[in-house]
Protein backbone atom coordinates (compact mmCIF):
# COMPACT_ATOMS: atom_id res chain seq x y z
CA UNK A 1 0.00 0.00 0.00
CA UNK A 2 1.25 3.26 -0.61
CA UNK A 3 1.79 5.66 2.12
CA UNK A 4 -0.95 8.13 2.03
CA UNK A 5 -0.47 11.54 3.28
CA UNK A 6 -2.42 13.09 6.37
CA UNK A 7 -3.05 16.71 5.92
CA UNK A 8 -1.98 18.70 9.29
CA UNK A 9 -3.80 21.60 8.83
CA UNK A 10 -1.22 23.06 10.90
CA UNK A 11 -0.98 26.55 11.00
CA UNK A 12 0.66 28.83 8.12
CA UNK A 13 -0.85 32.19 7.18
CA UNK A 14 -4.39 30.70 8.41
CA UNK A 15 -4.57 31.72 11.85
CA UNK A 16 -1.96 33.30 13.56
CA UNK A 17 1.04 32.98 11.15
CA UNK A 18 2.61 35.09 8.94
CA UNK A 19 1.82 35.14 4.86
CA UNK A 20 4.91 32.98 4.75
CA UNK A 21 2.85 29.55 3.81
CA UNK A 22 4.22 26.33 4.44
CA UNK A 23 1.55 23.88 4.32
CA UNK A 24 2.33 21.18 6.59
CA UNK A 25 2.18 17.09 5.93
CA UNK A 26 3.02 14.13 7.27
CA UNK A 27 3.37 10.85 5.91
CA UNK A 28 1.44 8.55 7.65
CA UNK A 29 3.04 5.02 8.49
CA UNK A 30 6.56 6.74 8.60
CA UNK A 31 6.41 6.95 12.58
CA UNK A 32 7.05 10.55 13.18
CA UNK A 33 7.48 11.81 10.05
CA UNK A 34 11.76 11.13 10.67
CA UNK A 35 12.86 10.93 6.89
CA UNK A 36 16.21 13.04 7.07
CA UNK A 37 16.93 9.41 8.33
CA UNK A 38 17.02 7.85 4.62
CA UNK A 39 17.95 10.94 3.55
CA UNK A 40 20.87 11.22 4.99
CA UNK A 41 22.46 7.20 5.29
CA UNK A 42 20.75 5.98 1.93
CA UNK A 43 22.43 8.97 -0.53
CA UNK A 44 25.18 10.63 0.34
CA UNK A 45 26.26 14.12 -1.93
CA UNK A 46 28.24 14.07 -4.92
CA UNK A 47 31.92 14.47 -4.76
CA UNK A 48 31.56 16.49 -6.88
CA UNK A 49 28.98 19.80 -7.68
CA UNK A 50 27.76 19.77 -11.37
CA UNK A 51 24.23 20.02 -12.44
CA UNK A 52 23.17 16.90 -14.44
CA UNK A 53 20.64 18.51 -17.30
CA UNK A 54 19.82 16.06 -20.27
CA UNK A 55 18.89 18.43 -22.17
CA UNK A 56 17.52 16.21 -24.87
CA UNK A 57 14.58 15.28 -22.84
CA UNK A 58 11.29 16.73 -23.51
CA UNK A 59 8.47 14.85 -21.45
CA UNK A 60 6.80 18.26 -20.78
CA UNK A 61 4.50 17.70 -23.69
CA UNK A 62 2.69 14.56 -21.96
CA UNK A 63 2.20 16.88 -18.61
CA UNK A 64 -1.27 17.59 -17.43
CA UNK A 65 -3.13 18.40 -14.20
CA UNK A 66 -6.92 18.56 -13.70
CA UNK A 67 -9.19 20.58 -11.55
CA UNK A 68 -12.32 18.48 -11.63
CA UNK A 69 -12.39 17.48 -8.26
CA UNK A 70 -12.07 20.50 -6.45
CA UNK A 71 -14.34 21.82 -8.99
CA UNK A 72 -16.99 19.25 -8.62
CA UNK A 73 -16.96 19.37 -5.44
CA UNK A 74 -17.57 22.90 -4.17
CA UNK A 75 -19.61 25.65 -5.79
CA UNK A 76 -16.94 28.19 -7.64
CA UNK A 77 -16.72 31.62 -7.69
CA UNK A 78 -16.91 32.40 -11.80
CA UNK A 79 -16.89 36.40 -10.95
CA UNK A 80 -15.14 36.96 -13.35
CA UNK A 81 -11.84 39.58 -13.31
CA UNK A 82 -8.80 39.66 -10.85
CA UNK A 83 -10.51 43.01 -8.96
CA UNK A 84 -10.71 42.59 -5.21
CA UNK A 85 -13.74 41.82 -3.53
CA UNK A 86 -15.28 40.22 -0.63
CA UNK A 87 -16.16 36.50 -1.92
CA UNK A 88 -19.51 34.71 -0.35
CA UNK A 89 -20.85 31.05 -0.60
CA UNK A 90 -17.59 29.36 -2.58
CA UNK A 91 -14.64 27.91 -1.64
CA UNK A 92 -12.91 28.79 -4.83
CA UNK A 93 -12.78 31.48 -7.41
CA UNK A 94 -11.83 31.25 -10.83
CA UNK A 95 -9.06 33.25 -11.57
CA UNK A 96 -6.44 33.39 -14.26
CA UNK A 97 -2.93 34.26 -13.61
CA UNK A 98 -1.14 37.41 -15.06
CA UNK A 99 1.97 36.14 -17.10
CA UNK A 100 5.47 37.78 -15.56
CA UNK A 101 7.03 39.89 -17.97
CA UNK A 102 9.80 38.71 -19.38
CA UNK A 103 12.93 37.79 -20.27
CA UNK A 104 11.98 34.98 -17.96
CA UNK A 105 15.25 33.75 -16.10
CA UNK A 106 15.49 30.25 -14.19
CA UNK A 107 16.46 30.76 -10.99
CA UNK A 108 16.35 27.71 -9.16
CA UNK A 109 14.85 24.00 -10.10
CA UNK A 110 14.24 20.68 -7.41
CA UNK A 111 15.55 17.54 -9.29
CA UNK A 112 14.29 15.85 -6.73
CA UNK A 113 10.31 17.43 -7.40
CA UNK A 114 10.64 17.66 -10.79
CA UNK A 115 11.72 13.56 -10.69
CA UNK A 116 10.27 11.73 -7.83
CA UNK A 117 6.87 14.23 -7.84
CA UNK A 118 6.22 15.23 -11.21
CA UNK A 119 7.85 11.97 -12.94
CA UNK A 120 9.72 14.80 -15.33
CA UNK A 121 13.23 15.01 -16.37
CA UNK A 122 14.46 18.11 -14.61
CA UNK A 123 16.27 19.00 -18.13
CA UNK A 124 13.00 20.41 -19.05
CA UNK A 125 13.50 23.23 -16.76
CA UNK A 126 15.88 24.74 -19.72
CA UNK A 127 13.06 25.05 -21.95
CA UNK A 128 10.94 28.09 -22.82
CA UNK A 129 7.57 25.92 -22.32
CA UNK A 130 8.74 25.04 -19.26
CA UNK A 131 9.88 29.02 -18.11
CA UNK A 132 6.07 29.90 -19.61
CA UNK A 133 4.29 27.03 -17.27
CA UNK A 134 6.19 28.04 -14.04
CA UNK A 135 5.59 31.60 -14.05
CA UNK A 136 1.93 31.64 -15.76
CA UNK A 137 2.56 31.91 -18.89
CA UNK A 138 1.02 29.21 -20.11
CA UNK A 139 -1.45 27.05 -18.61
CA UNK A 140 -0.83 22.87 -18.29
CA UNK A 141 -3.15 20.90 -20.21
CA UNK A 142 -6.19 20.33 -17.99
CA UNK A 143 -5.75 23.33 -16.12
CA UNK A 144 -8.26 25.44 -14.62
CA UNK A 145 -6.91 27.86 -12.00
CA UNK A 146 -8.20 28.68 -8.72
CA UNK A 147 -7.80 31.03 -5.82
CA UNK A 148 -8.42 30.06 -2.50
CA UNK A 149 -11.01 31.93 -0.65
CA UNK A 150 -10.17 31.46 3.50
CA UNK A 151 -9.97 34.17 6.36
CA UNK A 152 -7.85 34.36 9.51
CA UNK A 153 -6.23 35.62 12.49
CA UNK A 154 -3.21 38.21 11.95
CA UNK A 155 -1.36 39.40 15.25
CA UNK A 156 -4.13 37.35 17.13
CA UNK A 157 -6.78 39.27 15.92
CA UNK A 158 -9.88 38.42 13.07
CA UNK A 159 -8.54 39.59 9.98
CA UNK A 160 -11.87 38.50 8.07
CA UNK A 161 -11.51 37.33 4.10
CA UNK A 162 -7.68 36.77 3.59
CA UNK A 163 -7.15 34.38 0.35
CA UNK A 164 -4.84 33.78 -1.90
CA UNK A 165 -3.59 37.25 -3.08
CA UNK A 166 -0.68 35.99 -4.98
CA UNK A 167 -1.00 32.45 -5.83
CA UNK A 168 -3.21 30.11 -8.12
CA UNK A 169 -3.46 26.87 -7.65
CA UNK A 170 -2.94 25.08 -11.22
CA UNK A 171 -4.61 21.87 -10.87
CA UNK A 172 -4.07 18.19 -9.24
CA UNK A 173 -1.15 15.88 -10.56
CA UNK A 174 -1.24 12.32 -9.85
CA UNK A 175 2.38 11.28 -10.05
CA UNK A 176 2.97 7.26 -11.09
CA UNK A 177 3.44 6.54 -7.17
CA UNK A 178 -0.62 7.51 -6.93
CA UNK A 179 0.61 10.81 -5.03
CA UNK A 180 -2.13 13.47 -5.34
CA UNK A 181 -0.02 17.13 -5.17
CA UNK A 182 -1.61 20.50 -5.67
CA UNK A 183 0.67 22.52 -7.96
CA UNK A 184 0.50 26.46 -7.11
CA UNK A 185 1.99 29.60 -8.46
CA UNK A 186 3.53 32.06 -6.11
CA UNK A 187 3.64 35.51 -7.02
CA UNK A 188 1.44 35.07 -10.12
CA UNK A 189 -0.55 38.42 -10.00
CA UNK A 190 -3.75 39.58 -8.92
CA UNK A 191 -6.92 37.74 -8.08
CA UNK A 192 -9.99 37.93 -5.83
CA UNK A 193 -8.40 38.06 -2.60
CA UNK A 194 -5.33 40.58 -3.48
CA UNK A 195 -6.39 43.38 -1.45
CA UNK A 196 -4.07 46.38 -2.08
CA UNK A 197 -1.46 44.20 -3.17
CA UNK A 198 -0.53 43.83 -6.48
CA UNK A 199 -0.24 39.88 -6.55
CA UNK A 200 3.70 39.83 -7.25
CA UNK A 201 6.50 38.47 -5.25
CA UNK A 202 10.48 40.09 -5.16
CA UNK A 203 13.50 38.27 -5.83
CA UNK A 204 14.07 38.00 -1.98
CA UNK A 205 11.54 36.38 -0.62
CA UNK A 206 10.81 33.90 -3.77
CA UNK A 207 14.24 32.85 -2.71
CA UNK A 208 13.20 32.79 0.46
CA UNK A 209 10.69 30.36 0.40
CA UNK A 210 12.58 28.19 -2.71
CA UNK A 211 15.12 27.22 -0.33
CA UNK A 212 13.40 27.17 3.02
CA UNK A 213 10.54 24.86 1.85
CA UNK A 214 13.63 22.87 0.59
CA UNK A 215 15.98 22.95 3.35
CA UNK A 216 12.86 21.96 5.93
CA UNK A 217 12.20 19.09 3.62
CA UNK A 218 15.83 17.76 4.57
CA UNK A 219 15.84 18.33 7.86
CA UNK A 220 13.23 15.95 8.20
CA UNK A 221 9.86 18.29 8.52
CA UNK A 222 6.92 17.74 6.55
CA UNK A 223 6.58 20.81 4.44
CA UNK A 224 5.31 21.99 1.17
CA UNK A 225 7.79 21.55 -1.48
CA UNK A 226 8.98 23.65 -3.94
CA UNK A 227 10.20 22.91 -8.14
CA UNK A 228 11.25 25.87 -9.93
CA UNK A 229 12.09 29.49 -9.39
CA UNK A 230 11.35 32.03 -12.44
CA UNK A 231 12.97 35.37 -12.07
CA UNK A 232 11.70 38.00 -14.63
CA UNK A 233 12.59 41.82 -15.48
CA UNK A 234 9.30 42.90 -14.30
CA UNK A 235 9.11 45.88 -12.03
CA UNK A 236 7.47 45.32 -8.60
CA UNK A 237 7.92 48.25 -6.14
CA UNK A 238 8.45 47.27 -2.37
CA UNK A 239 8.43 49.37 0.56
CA UNK A 240 10.20 46.23 2.75
CA UNK A 241 9.85 47.65 6.45
CA UNK A 242 7.02 49.76 5.92
CA UNK A 243 9.32 53.03 6.61
CA UNK A 244 8.18 54.86 3.48
CA UNK A 245 11.45 53.83 1.59
CA UNK A 246 10.24 52.16 -2.01
CA UNK A 247 12.40 50.44 -3.87
CA UNK A 248 12.03 48.71 -6.73
CA UNK A 249 12.37 45.32 -7.18
CA UNK A 250 11.89 42.49 -9.37
CA UNK A 251 9.11 39.74 -10.12
CA UNK A 252 9.70 36.41 -9.40
CA UNK A 253 6.89 33.26 -9.18
CA UNK A 254 7.58 29.90 -7.70
CA UNK A 255 6.00 26.91 -8.43
CA UNK A 256 5.53 24.83 -5.39
CA UNK A 257 3.56 21.80 -4.47
CA UNK A 258 1.77 20.23 -1.69
CA UNK A 259 -0.50 17.84 -1.23
CA UNK A 260 -3.73 20.18 -0.43
CA UNK A 261 -3.47 23.74 0.57
CA UNK A 262 -6.55 24.02 2.45
CA UNK A 263 -5.42 25.58 6.12
CA UNK A 264 -7.48 26.56 9.14
CA UNK A 265 -8.70 29.53 7.32
CA UNK A 266 -10.34 27.57 5.11
CA UNK A 267 -12.65 26.89 7.64
CA UNK A 268 -12.41 29.24 9.89
CA UNK A 269 -13.98 32.10 7.06
CA UNK A 270 -17.22 29.76 6.66
CA UNK A 271 -17.96 29.79 9.96
CA UNK A 272 -17.54 33.33 11.03
CA UNK A 273 -19.68 33.78 7.61
CA UNK A 274 -22.17 31.48 8.76
CA UNK A 275 -21.57 29.00 5.40
CA UNK A 276 -22.46 26.13 7.50
CA UNK A 277 -23.38 24.10 4.45
CA UNK A 278 -20.32 24.87 3.12
CA UNK A 279 -18.54 24.40 6.02
CA UNK A 280 -19.77 21.00 6.35
CA UNK A 281 -18.90 19.97 2.77
CA UNK A 282 -15.16 21.17 2.73
CA UNK A 283 -14.66 19.02 5.91
CA UNK A 284 -16.25 16.14 4.30
CA UNK A 285 -14.17 16.50 1.50
CA UNK A 286 -11.01 16.96 3.12
CA UNK A 287 -11.89 14.39 5.70
CA UNK A 288 -11.91 11.79 2.86
CA UNK A 289 -9.45 13.09 0.55
CA UNK A 290 -6.79 13.03 3.14
CA UNK A 291 -7.71 11.44 6.30
CA UNK A 292 -8.67 7.88 5.10
CA UNK A 293 -8.71 6.42 8.42
CA UNK A 294 -11.69 8.50 9.43
CA UNK A 295 -14.78 6.66 8.44
CA UNK A 296 -16.89 9.21 6.73
CA UNK A 297 -20.38 7.49 8.78
CA UNK A 298 -18.83 8.02 11.95
CA UNK A 299 -20.74 10.32 14.34
CA UNK A 300 -18.17 11.66 15.82
CA UNK A 301 -15.71 12.11 12.83
CA UNK A 302 -14.99 15.70 12.96
CA UNK A 303 -14.21 15.28 16.69
CA UNK A 304 -11.39 12.33 15.36
CA UNK A 305 -10.79 15.04 13.06
CA UNK A 306 -9.91 17.32 15.41
CA UNK A 307 -7.98 15.05 17.37
CA UNK A 308 -5.82 13.97 14.35
CA UNK A 309 -4.83 17.80 13.62
CA UNK A 310 -3.99 18.24 17.30
CA UNK A 311 -2.04 15.50 17.73
CA UNK A 312 -0.06 15.94 14.09
CA UNK A 313 0.55 19.64 14.94
CA UNK A 314 1.85 19.12 18.28
CA UNK A 315 4.56 16.66 16.68
CA UNK A 316 5.13 19.37 13.64
CA UNK A 317 5.71 21.93 15.95
CA UNK A 318 7.85 19.73 17.92
CA UNK A 319 10.00 18.69 15.07
CA UNK A 320 11.12 22.35 13.75
CA UNK A 321 11.46 23.19 17.03
CA UNK A 322 14.26 20.52 17.20
CA UNK A 323 15.90 22.13 14.55
CA UNK A 324 15.26 25.40 15.22
CA UNK A 325 13.18 26.72 13.00
CA UNK A 326 10.85 29.40 13.71
CA UNK A 327 7.73 29.97 11.51
CA UNK A 328 7.66 33.97 11.18
CA UNK A 329 9.44 36.61 11.29
CA UNK A 330 12.44 36.45 13.48
CA UNK A 331 14.35 38.80 13.46
CA UNK A 332 11.31 41.11 14.15
CA UNK A 333 10.07 43.84 11.58
CA UNK A 334 6.65 44.21 12.62
CA UNK A 335 6.78 41.56 15.44
CA UNK A 336 7.28 43.69 18.03
CA UNK A 337 5.94 41.69 21.28
CA UNK A 338 7.85 38.62 19.63
CA UNK A 339 4.55 36.90 18.74
CA UNK A 340 6.25 34.53 16.59
CA UNK A 341 9.60 34.65 18.20
CA UNK A 342 11.38 30.72 18.51
CA UNK A 343 10.24 30.15 21.80
CA UNK A 344 6.19 31.09 21.26
CA UNK A 345 5.97 28.38 18.02
CA UNK A 346 4.23 25.87 20.62
CA UNK A 347 2.17 28.80 21.83
CA UNK A 348 0.82 30.12 18.24
CA UNK A 349 0.28 26.65 16.76
CA UNK A 350 -2.28 26.38 20.23
CA UNK A 351 -3.74 29.46 19.34
CA UNK A 352 -4.67 28.73 16.09
CA UNK A 353 -5.85 25.00 16.87
CA UNK A 354 -8.25 27.09 19.53
CA UNK A 355 -9.42 28.76 16.54
CA UNK A 356 -9.63 25.53 14.96
CA UNK A 357 -12.08 24.50 17.37
CA UNK A 358 -14.03 27.75 17.27
CA UNK A 359 -14.71 27.01 13.73
CA UNK A 360 -15.80 23.82 14.02
CA UNK A 361 -18.57 24.76 16.69
CA UNK A 362 -21.44 25.03 14.12
CA UNK A 363 -21.00 21.48 13.49
CA UNK A 364 -20.69 20.29 16.71
CA UNK A 365 -23.39 19.10 18.91
CA UNK A 366 -22.45 20.46 23.05
CA UNK A 367 -21.24 17.52 23.96
CA UNK A 368 -18.90 17.01 21.16
CA UNK A 369 -17.51 21.06 21.65
CA UNK A 370 -16.80 20.41 24.92
CA UNK A 371 -14.91 17.13 24.02
CA UNK A 372 -13.02 19.28 21.61
CA UNK A 373 -11.84 21.30 24.78
CA UNK A 374 -10.12 18.49 26.17
CA UNK A 375 -8.95 17.54 22.88
CA UNK A 376 -6.68 20.30 22.93
CA UNK A 377 -6.00 20.13 26.61
CA UNK A 378 -3.93 17.41 25.60
CA UNK A 379 -1.77 18.75 23.04
CA UNK A 380 0.42 20.68 25.55
CA UNK A 381 1.55 17.20 26.67
CA UNK A 382 1.90 15.70 23.36
CA UNK A 383 4.24 18.66 22.33
CA UNK A 384 6.19 17.87 25.71
CA UNK A 385 6.50 14.10 25.29
CA UNK A 386 7.64 14.50 21.57
CA UNK A 387 10.15 17.60 21.30
CA UNK A 388 11.17 15.57 24.98
CA UNK A 389 12.38 12.40 23.11
CA UNK A 390 13.80 14.59 19.99
CA UNK A 391 16.34 16.29 22.67
CA UNK A 392 16.89 13.59 24.00
CA UNK A 393 17.91 11.99 21.02
CA UNK A 394 19.74 14.95 20.07
CA UNK A 395 21.82 14.36 22.94
CA UNK A 396 22.60 10.98 22.03
CA UNK A 397 20.71 9.57 25.50
CA UNK A 398 19.02 6.58 25.39
CA UNK A 399 16.54 4.90 27.48
CA UNK A 400 14.90 7.28 30.06
CA UNK A 401 15.75 8.43 33.12
CA UNK A 402 14.29 11.21 35.62
CA UNK A 403 16.54 13.82 35.87
CA UNK A 404 17.18 13.61 31.68
CA UNK A 405 14.17 16.66 31.01
CA UNK A 406 16.32 19.02 33.96
CA UNK A 407 19.64 17.78 31.76
CA UNK A 408 18.15 19.45 28.63
CA UNK A 409 16.22 22.31 30.41
CA UNK A 410 19.94 23.61 31.85
CA UNK A 411 21.29 23.38 28.87
CA UNK A 412 18.97 25.62 26.93
CA UNK A 413 19.31 28.27 29.66
CA UNK A 414 23.13 28.25 29.35
CA UNK A 415 22.78 28.01 25.55
CA UNK A 416 20.34 31.43 25.97
CA UNK A 417 22.23 33.06 28.39
CA UNK A 418 25.71 32.67 26.58
CA UNK A 419 24.08 33.30 23.03
CA UNK A 420 24.83 29.86 21.83
CA UNK A 421 24.49 29.08 18.29
CA UNK A 422 21.33 26.53 18.91
CA UNK A 423 22.55 24.54 15.75
CA UNK A 424 26.11 23.76 15.98
CA UNK A 425 26.33 23.71 19.80
CA UNK A 426 24.42 20.34 19.16
CA UNK A 427 26.57 19.66 15.96
CA UNK A 428 29.43 20.11 17.92
CA UNK A 429 28.05 17.92 20.55
CA UNK A 430 27.72 15.35 18.17
CA UNK A 431 31.34 15.64 16.78
CA UNK A 432 33.48 15.85 19.82
CA UNK A 433 34.54 12.60 21.44
CA UNK A 434 34.45 11.37 25.09
CA UNK A 435 37.96 12.47 25.45
CA UNK A 436 37.41 16.00 24.28
CA UNK A 437 34.44 16.12 26.62
CA UNK A 438 36.36 15.26 29.65
CA UNK A 439 39.27 17.58 28.82
CA UNK A 440 37.21 20.38 27.58
CA UNK A 441 38.93 20.80 24.98
CA UNK A 442 36.82 22.51 22.49
CA UNK A 443 39.68 24.05 19.96
CA UNK A 444 38.16 25.65 17.06
CA UNK A 445 34.52 24.34 18.02
CA UNK A 446 33.16 27.92 18.60
CA UNK A 447 29.62 27.34 19.51
CA UNK A 448 31.19 25.23 22.54
CA UNK A 449 33.43 27.98 23.30
CA UNK A 450 30.58 30.34 23.69
CA UNK A 451 28.28 27.64 25.69
CA UNK A 452 31.14 26.76 27.95
CA UNK A 453 31.73 30.29 29.23
CA UNK A 454 29.32 29.82 31.54
CA UNK A 455 29.71 29.48 34.85
CA UNK A 456 27.89 26.43 35.51
CA UNK A 457 28.90 24.63 32.46
CA UNK A 458 31.27 22.62 33.92
CA UNK A 459 28.35 21.68 36.39
CA UNK A 460 26.07 20.51 33.01
CA UNK A 461 28.89 18.62 31.19
CA UNK A 462 29.76 16.24 34.57
CA UNK A 463 26.05 15.38 34.38
CA UNK A 464 25.67 15.00 31.18
CA UNK A 465 29.15 12.77 30.88
CA UNK A 466 27.86 11.17 33.96
CA UNK A 467 24.52 10.06 31.83
CA UNK A 468 26.15 8.79 28.96
CA UNK A 469 28.60 6.42 30.87
CA UNK A 470 25.29 5.25 32.02
CA UNK A 471 24.50 3.62 29.23
CA UNK A 472 25.27 0.15 28.58
CA UNK A 473 26.60 -0.97 24.76
CA UNK A 474 26.84 1.99 23.51
CA UNK A 475 30.15 3.44 22.32
CA UNK A 476 31.09 6.67 21.59
CA UNK A 477 31.80 6.45 17.64
CA UNK A 478 27.93 5.38 18.03
CA UNK A 479 26.59 8.24 19.94
CA UNK A 480 28.31 10.58 17.66
CA UNK A 481 26.88 9.10 14.37
CA UNK A 482 23.49 8.73 16.33
CA UNK A 483 23.85 12.37 17.29
CA UNK A 484 25.48 13.76 13.85
CA UNK A 485 21.79 12.28 12.34
CA UNK A 486 19.71 14.05 14.45
CA UNK A 487 21.94 17.30 14.14
CA UNK A 488 21.79 19.40 11.03
CA UNK A 489 25.49 21.12 10.48
CA UNK A 490 24.05 23.09 7.89
CA UNK A 491 20.79 25.10 7.90
CA UNK A 492 19.39 28.15 5.95
CA UNK A 493 20.85 30.90 8.06
CA UNK A 494 19.36 34.29 7.29
CA UNK A 495 22.93 35.49 6.57
CA UNK A 496 23.32 32.97 3.88
CA UNK A 497 20.20 33.65 2.17
CA UNK A 498 20.89 37.12 2.14
CA UNK A 499 24.54 36.48 0.48
CA UNK A 500 22.39 34.05 -2.31
CA UNK A 501 19.85 37.12 -2.70
CA UNK A 502 21.75 39.54 -3.65
CA UNK A 503 24.00 37.47 -6.49
CA UNK A 504 20.13 35.91 -7.65
CA UNK A 505 19.58 39.89 -7.89
CA UNK A 506 22.15 40.65 -10.14
CA UNK A 507 20.72 37.18 -11.87
CA UNK A 508 23.77 35.21 -10.82
CA UNK A 509 21.73 31.88 -9.06
CA UNK A 510 25.24 30.10 -8.33
CA UNK A 511 24.58 31.02 -4.64
CA UNK A 512 20.97 29.37 -4.78
CA UNK A 513 22.25 26.38 -6.61
CA UNK A 514 25.00 25.71 -3.85
CA UNK A 515 22.67 26.18 -0.84
CA UNK A 516 19.82 23.92 -2.53
CA UNK A 517 22.54 21.53 -3.22
CA UNK A 518 23.92 21.47 0.61
CA UNK A 519 20.59 21.67 2.02
CA UNK A 520 19.90 18.34 0.64
CA UNK A 521 22.44 16.95 2.81
CA UNK A 522 22.71 18.74 5.50
CA UNK A 523 23.50 15.64 8.36
CA UNK A 524 26.71 15.62 6.08
CA UNK A 525 30.01 17.31 6.27
CA UNK A 526 30.78 18.49 3.19
CA UNK A 527 33.50 20.19 2.06
CA UNK A 528 31.94 22.82 -0.32
CA UNK A 529 29.75 23.83 2.53
CA UNK A 530 33.02 24.26 5.20
CA UNK A 531 34.80 26.38 1.87
CA UNK A 532 31.82 28.82 2.06
CA UNK A 533 31.97 29.04 5.69
CA UNK A 534 28.20 27.81 6.12
CA UNK A 535 29.48 25.69 9.31
CA UNK A 536 31.30 29.39 10.28
CA UNK A 537 30.51 31.67 13.17
CA UNK A 538 27.94 33.98 11.29
CA UNK A 539 29.66 37.13 9.51
CA UNK A 540 29.27 40.50 11.56
CA UNK A 541 27.01 42.21 9.34
CA UNK A 542 24.33 39.07 9.97
CA UNK A 543 23.43 40.79 12.82
CA UNK A 544 22.16 44.08 11.31
CA UNK A 545 20.05 41.56 9.32
CA UNK A 546 16.04 41.98 9.43
CA UNK A 547 13.12 40.34 7.48
CA UNK A 548 9.42 41.33 7.08
CA UNK A 549 6.33 40.13 5.88
CA UNK A 550 7.42 40.55 2.38
CA UNK A 551 10.96 39.09 2.70
C1 LIG B 1 0.36 11.45 16.46
O1 LIG B 1 1.14 11.85 15.36
C2 LIG B 1 2.37 11.17 15.23
C3 LIG B 1 3.19 11.83 14.14
O2 LIG B 1 2.60 11.73 12.92
C4 LIG B 1 2.09 9.69 14.98
O3 LIG B 1 3.30 8.99 14.90
C5 LIG B 1 1.25 9.15 16.12
O4 LIG B 1 0.88 7.82 15.85
C6 LIG B 1 -0.01 9.98 16.31
N1 LIG B 1 -0.70 9.55 17.51
C7 LIG B 1 -1.98 9.25 17.49
C8 LIG B 1 -2.58 8.85 18.81
O5 LIG B 1 -2.65 9.29 16.48
C1 LIG C 1 17.94 11.70 -21.14
O1 LIG C 1 16.67 11.68 -21.76
C2 LIG C 1 16.49 10.67 -22.71
C3 LIG C 1 15.15 10.87 -23.39
O2 LIG C 1 14.12 11.05 -22.44
C4 LIG C 1 16.61 9.31 -22.01
O3 LIG C 1 16.49 8.27 -22.95
C5 LIG C 1 17.98 9.22 -21.34
O4 LIG C 1 18.06 8.04 -20.60
C6 LIG C 1 18.19 10.40 -20.39
N1 LIG C 1 19.54 10.39 -19.87
C7 LIG C 1 19.80 10.57 -18.58
C8 LIG C 1 21.24 10.57 -18.20
O5 LIG C 1 18.93 10.73 -17.73
C1 LIG D 1 42.06 18.85 21.34
O1 LIG D 1 41.33 18.07 20.41
C2 LIG D 1 41.88 18.07 19.11
C3 LIG D 1 40.95 17.23 18.23
O2 LIG D 1 39.82 17.98 17.98
C4 LIG D 1 43.27 17.47 19.15
O3 LIG D 1 43.83 17.52 17.85
C5 LIG D 1 44.13 18.27 20.11
O4 LIG D 1 45.39 17.64 20.24
C6 LIG D 1 43.47 18.32 21.48
N1 LIG D 1 44.21 19.19 22.36
C7 LIG D 1 44.52 18.83 23.61
C8 LIG D 1 45.28 19.84 24.39
O5 LIG D 1 44.18 17.76 24.06
C1 LIG E 1 10.46 41.17 20.60
C2 LIG E 1 11.63 41.85 19.99
O1 LIG E 1 12.68 41.27 19.83
N1 LIG E 1 11.41 43.10 19.59
C3 LIG E 1 12.46 43.88 19.00
C4 LIG E 1 12.21 44.11 17.53
O2 LIG E 1 13.25 44.90 16.99
C5 LIG E 1 13.41 46.16 17.59
C6 LIG E 1 14.58 46.86 16.94
O3 LIG E 1 14.38 46.96 15.58
C7 LIG E 1 13.68 46.02 19.08
O4 LIG E 1 13.74 47.31 19.67
C8 LIG E 1 12.58 45.22 19.71
O5 LIG E 1 12.87 45.01 21.06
Amino acid sequence: MFPFRVMLFALVAASSFTPVCVLQFCTDGDGDCHRHDATASSSRPPNTFTSRWNASASNLDRFRVSCKKLIEAFPIDEGGGNYARSVKNCIFSKSTPTPLKGPLRLAAASKEVMEDILDLDVAVTRSDDFLLYASGGRLPPGSAPLAHRYGGHQFGYWAGQLGDGRAHSLGQYTNRKGEVWELQLKGSGKTPYSRSGDGRAVIRSSVREFLGSEAMHFLGVPTSRAASLIVSDEPVMRDQFYDGNVKTERGAVVLRLANSWFRIGSLEILSQSGEIDLLRKLLTFVIAEHFPSIHPDDPDKYLAFYSTVVNETAHLIARWTSVGFAHGFVPNTSDDEGRYAIGAQADAALFNLEKLATALGPVLPGKQQSEARDILKGYVDIYHKRTHRLFKAKLGLLGEEEDDGSLIAFLLKMMEETHSDFTMTFRQLSEVSFQQLLNRNFTQLWALEDLSSHNLFPDWLSMYRLRLLRQPNDGDLERQQRMKNENPRYVLRNWMAQSAISKAEKNDFSEVELLHHILSFPFITQEVAEKAGYAQRPPSWAKRLKVSCSS
